[in-house]
């Protein structure tokens, strides 16, 4: 269901909509079909006829009086598609209060967190990808993560997703005319084929989407980074480069690094949260074993993976084992190719992970490329040839999407047939629908929105 399609609100909503404290100049919006008959009543206009229009505010309750700028905007002109009016005034918190106390008493009712972007979208203006936008986008430090916020609510994600169910509608919509011609063998079988092909490549396009992992980024505009590996390979030394101080303790005797620390850093306005970890080998039984755990839940929980290892040591077999352990996605930095050359150490990999740096951090080599790396990472959502970036609740919902598509897969070559085929593929085109919101399901709604801040 296309969320215009949902009933239109029938309540007026008020809310301080610039930011809350002292300020040149406060935005007190009221959006809804009595907006401008309640300011109305508290607002004389110089021009009354004006969209913008100078005029004095009267506070009856408060006895108060003061000169403001009133803004109209028409339902099909407006942020929320409703009649809708921005007040602003003097940022004062005092007079901001006794604005909305008189609003309220005059029947607007206090918005509640992201109710406008919430109204957007329930008129059509946003679709649910472009109001997470919105979200990012007031929530986002930074540059670059405005700019990401920025592409989201151009559409970005929302046009990738359309474009996606639009190829699984086209799929699907093959196998039913390919069911119309049941009886014929051949067209059933030429159609499981072709229908793994099918699936196989929207299995790839999913994958650009999901693979970018900057949800981190677009919501809490940060992302976390742990440094991981042998003792002694140089995990804090790197960990005090990046951050800038020298927080952690870096020694030449291995284990000196118990516990985790924390820092941030930022380039190119991305903003990292860095964590510095326990060796693997600084690790051994009983009490150390928590240790080992903590490690597993921190690498867990973090957006990449750098795992440092020595140049200058050849790696051993649990380190190597460690690696392998270290899931995806993750960066090898193979560290002091001031002592050694790093292509041995690669060496002694079966298959290497993705991506790989090397340098330094002593010297300060390579760690220009480090930096660019992690960068380019970020970035990937925004440079990839989707070139979306995916929320969080996107992202979970994408997944599932994807999960559905490789069941469709499944059912085809186990030789099912097409038609319960169909049901899973319906399903993944159901939880795309869920990422741009066509779909009706009000939890979805009450998930994105309170996210919000109030007034936005
Ligand atoms: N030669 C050289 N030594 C380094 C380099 N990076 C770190 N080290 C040294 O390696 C030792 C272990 O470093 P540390 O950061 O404590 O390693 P961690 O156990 O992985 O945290 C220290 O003596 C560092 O000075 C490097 O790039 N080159
Ligand atoms: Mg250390």
């Amino acid at each position: 269901m296309r969320a215009a399609s949902l009933p239109a609100a029938t309540d007026t909503i008020v809310a301080l909509s610039s930011a809350p404290g002292p300020s040149l100049r406060a935005i007190v919006r009221l959006s809804g079909p009595r907006a401008f008959s309640i300011v109305e009543s508290v607002f004389q206009p110089q021009d009354a006829s004006a969209r913008v229009s100078f005029g004095q505010v009267r506070l009856d309750r408060s006895e108060l009086e003061f000169s403001a700028v009133r803004y109209q905007f028409l339902e099909n002109r407006s942020y929320t598609g409703e009649l809708l009016v921005e007040l602003h005034l003097v940022g004062s918190p005092p007079l901001v209060e006794a604005l909305l106390e008189e609003l309220e008493a005059r029947g607007a009712r206090a918005a509640g967190p992201g109710e406008f972007t919430r109204r957007a979208f329930l008129s059509g203006r946003l679709d649910l990808a472009q109001a997470e936008g919105v979200c990012a986008l007031v929530s986002s430090s930074g540059e670059a993560q405005r700019r990401q916020a920025m592409n989201t609510l151009s559409g970005g994600p929302s046009r990738v997703i359309h474009e996606l169910i639009d190829s699984c509608k086209e799929v699907a919509a093959l196998w039913v005319a390919a069911l119309d011609f049941a009886e014929e063998e051949d067209i059933e079988e030429d159609t499981i084929g072709e229908g793994v092909q099918l699936l196989q490549s929207l299995r790839e396009r999913f994958e650009a989407l999901i693979v970018s992992p900057p949800e981190e980024v677009a919501g809490e505009g940060l992302l976390s980074v742990a440094i991981c590996g042998p003792a002694g390979a140089g995990k804090s030394t790197l960990f005090n480069r990046l951050v800038g101080s020298d927080q952690a303790i870096v020694s030449s005797s291995p284990g000196t690094t118990r516990d985790i620390l924390e820092g941030h850093c930022e380039f190119e306005g991305i903003r990292f949260r860095i964590l510095d970890t326990v060796g693997v080998r600084e690790v051994g039984e009983g009490v150390e074993r928590q240790a080992l755990d903590r490690l597993e839940e921190i690498l867990d929980g973090v957006s990449l993976r750098l795992v440092v290892l020595d140049a200058s040591r050849f790696p051993d077999r649990s380190v190597l084992e460690f690696v392998e352990t270290v899931a995806s996605p993750r960066l090898l930095v193979v560290n002091k190719t001031d002592l050694a050359p790093a292509d041995p150490v690669l060496q002694a990999f079966d298959r290497l992970p993705e991506r790989v740096v090397t340098l330094s951090v002593q010297e300060g080599d390579g760690l220009d490329v480090l930096r660019e790396t992690l960068l380019e990472f970020v970035g990937s959502g925004m440079g990839t040839a989707s070139g979306a970036v995916l929320g969080a609740r996107q992202r979970s919902a994408t997944v599932r999407a994807l999960a559905a598509i490789d069941r469709s897969r499944e059912v085809l070559e186990s030789g099912l047939g097409v038609e319960v085929a169909t049901i899973d593929l319906e399903e993944a085109i159901r939880f795309l629908g869920e990422v741009v919101g066509e779909v009706d399901t009000e939890d979805i709604l009450d998930l994105v929105f309170q996210r919000f801040c109030i007034g936005k």
